[in-house]
Formats: C-alpha cells, sequence, structure tokens
C-alpha cells in the first residue's frame, strides 16, 4: 500500500508512460540501427519512393493514438481525484512564506511540522504571503503551487505511519532550498494529543515572535551562526562598519539604526553585504511591534 491514497494511481500512470517511451527508444533504434544495414548504398544503390500506402498509414495514425489515449487515461484517471476533496476532510491552512512553511490548524493554533492522522482525508488550504511557492510531498505523489492572491488547495489520506519530507519546488529566493520541513503520519489518538498539547499562543518572546512572524529569521539566525545576514545575537551595542551614499562609517547598533535597518535597508548598508537583498519593511512591520523587536534583540545581546 502506497504512502497515500495517491502513490499507487501516480506511480501506475508513471510505469505506463516510461514503459511506452522504452517500447519506442528500444524499438526506433532497432528498426533504425536495421535500415542502416539494409538499405546502406552498397546493398540498396537506388532509392525507391513509396506513395499512398493506406495500410502503413492506417498503423502509424492508430497505434500512436491509442499509445496517447492510454498515457491521457491514466495520467487522467490518477490525477481527478486529487481535485476532488472529500466533504468530511480536516482542513489545515498552509502558509509559505520565504522560506518557512507554517501549517494552521483548527483556532489558529500553528505548527512548523504537518502533523496528520492516518487513513483520515486531509485538506491542505494553500496561501502565500508573499511569492509563489510549491508545496510538494514527493512520498504523497503530490505538488500544487502555492500562489499569493489565489485560493488553492490539495488534499491526501495518509495510509503509513512514519515521517516524510515537505518541500518548496519553485525558487523563491535565496534561501529556497531551505524552505523544507516534515510531514508527520501518526494514530488517530497521537493526532488528538499532539493538537491539544499544542500551544495556543506561542511562549516565545513576542520580539521573536514577530521575527518569526515576518521571516527576519530566514536571514538573520538569533543564535549567532551566520545564514544571508548578521546574525542578530549579539548585534544589539554592537558597533558596525556601514556603507552610506558611498562613504564607510562606523555606527553604533542602537534603536534609531535599528529602525532605519529595517525601513529603508539600502541607506546604510552593512560593510561586507550587497544592497538589495533585505527589502523595506515600512508599513509591515508597525512601530509597536518595532519596539518589541528591539526589546528583543537588546535581550539576547
Ligand atoms: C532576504 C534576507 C533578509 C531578510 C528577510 C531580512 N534581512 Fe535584515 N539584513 C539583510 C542583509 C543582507 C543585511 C545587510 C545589508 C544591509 O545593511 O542592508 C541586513 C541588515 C539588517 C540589519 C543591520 C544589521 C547590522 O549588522 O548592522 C538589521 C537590524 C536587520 N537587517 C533587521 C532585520 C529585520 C528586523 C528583519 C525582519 C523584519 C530583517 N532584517 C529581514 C537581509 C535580510
Ligand atoms: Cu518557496
Amino acid at each position: 500500500m502506497g504512502a497515500s491514497n495517491f502513490t499507487e494511481g501516480v506511480d501506475l500512470a508513471f510505469k505506463v508512460i516510461f514503459g511506452i517511451s522504452l517500447f519506442f527508444l528500444v524499438g526506433i533504434t532497432t528498426v533504425m540501427l536495421y535500415f542502416v544495414v539494409r538499405y546502406s548504398r552498397k546493398r540498396h544503390p537506388h532509392a525507391v519512393q513509396i506513395k499512398d500506402n493506406n495500410v502503413l498509414e492506417i498503423t502509424w495514425i492508430t497505434i500512436p493514438l491509442i499509445l496517447v489515449l492510454l498515457m491521457f487515461y491514466y495520467g487522467y484517471v490518477a490525477f481527478s481525484p486529487e481535485r476532488n476533496v472529500p466533504k468530511d476532510a480536516i482542513q489545515i491552512t498552509v502558509i509559505g512564506k520565504m522560506w518557512v512553511w507554517t501549517f494552521e490548524y483548527e483556532g489558529g493554533k500553528q505548527s512548523p511540522v504537518l502533523v496528520v492522522p492516518i487513513n483520515k482525508a486531509v485538506k491542505l488550504n494553500l496561501h502565500s504571503d508573499d511569492v509563489i511557492h510549491s508545496l510538494y510531498i514527493p512520498a504523497f505523489r503530490i505538488k500544487e503551487d502555492v500562489v499569493p492572491g489565489k485560493k488553492n488547495y490539495m488534499w491526501f489520506i495518509a495510509q503509513q505511519l512514519g515521517e516524510y519530507d515537505v518541500l518548496c519546488t519553485v525558487y523563491c529566493g535565496l534561501r529556497h532550498s531551505y524552505m523544507e520541513t516534515k510531514t508527520r503520519v501518526v494514530s488517530e489518538a497521537d493526532y488528538a494529543a499532539w493538537l491539544k498539547a499544542l500551544p495556543e499562543k506561542s511562549n516565545e518572546p513576542e520580539g521573536l515572535v514577530i521575527l518569526k512572524k515576518n521571516a527576519c529569521t530566514g536571514c538573520h539566525s538569533i543564535d549567532g551562526t551566520k545564514i544571508v545576514s548578521a546574525s542578530f545575537k549579539g548585534l544589539y551595542g554592537k558597533t558596525e562598519k556601514v556603507m552610506t551614499n558611498g562613504t564607510e562609517r562606523s555606527v553604533t547598533v542602537d534603536d534609531a539604526y535599528i529602525k532605519s535597518s529595517v525601513y529603508s535597508p539600502d541607506q546604510d548598508v552593512v560593510v561586507g553585504y550587497q544592497k538589495g537583498i533585505m527589502k523595506t519593511y515600512q508599513g509591515i512591520v508597525k512601530d509597536d511591534e518595532m519596539i518589541k523587536i528591539i526589546d528583543y534583540l537588546k535581550s539576547i545581546k
């Protein structure tokens, strides 16, 4: 039995198409080699024109038509149920954002991993906060684009307990390849217990929640490791070399500098980095959120 209810159908479509391709690869190559020998100029010095051979023409129309329709049939049979969601499916919202997946359960509880009960239909409502992402669970044989401003969905029934990869398959910026997580398929009882234990609200500091919500942590770590840019750890109070209008100067990282870094990131560009990697958060990070971010940065200096 496949990992999901779609695994077998998609695999069968793949095998049919692969089989037909293999048949043509072997068939065409064989005929080609045979013709090279049989109709070489030595053996067959004068070319003969063959015209109006009805049997031949009907054959090469009918056989490929059947094969192409066969491929269509198996593809259609595997794909069409993927767009037909059972009414009683569990609803989970997926939020794609550069470069994290977040799964939101009933009541607004959020998790960075997708946990689902076995043998239950699960519908994923796909939502993007920024650019086009694509949610892919290879073991389940399902993939859908997550497009900003468009309602898209996918669904499945997990049929085997275990942990499976979840990927983003469209290039969505610098850390696209890190945009991955797991699906955990658990028993129904474990699912209920897990969902119950999932905290209503994160018990992390408010400032960190805001940083994560805006995916700042995709580029700035909080533990000192360098990702795309400097870590937030130890940043506050540090003296930093920046380029302002083409001249290098030293600044101390304080409230005003953090604010201008977030609202006009290209004004002072930290030496060693490129302009334009970080976008402006003007109008996205509100003033009260800014205060919480700064408080948080002070707490990890
Ligand atoms: C796409 C990656 C990316 C994201 C997302 C991002 N930043 Fe940045 N950030 C950078 C880069 C690169 C620099 C260094 C270049 C510059 O100064 O513009 C930087 C610089 C900074 C600086 C100055 C750092 C220093 O060493 O002086 C601060 C503060 C900062 N970012 C805060 C934030 C906050 C807060 C967010 C989220 C609201 C955020 N960043 C989101 C890439 C990013
Ligand atoms: Cu992505």
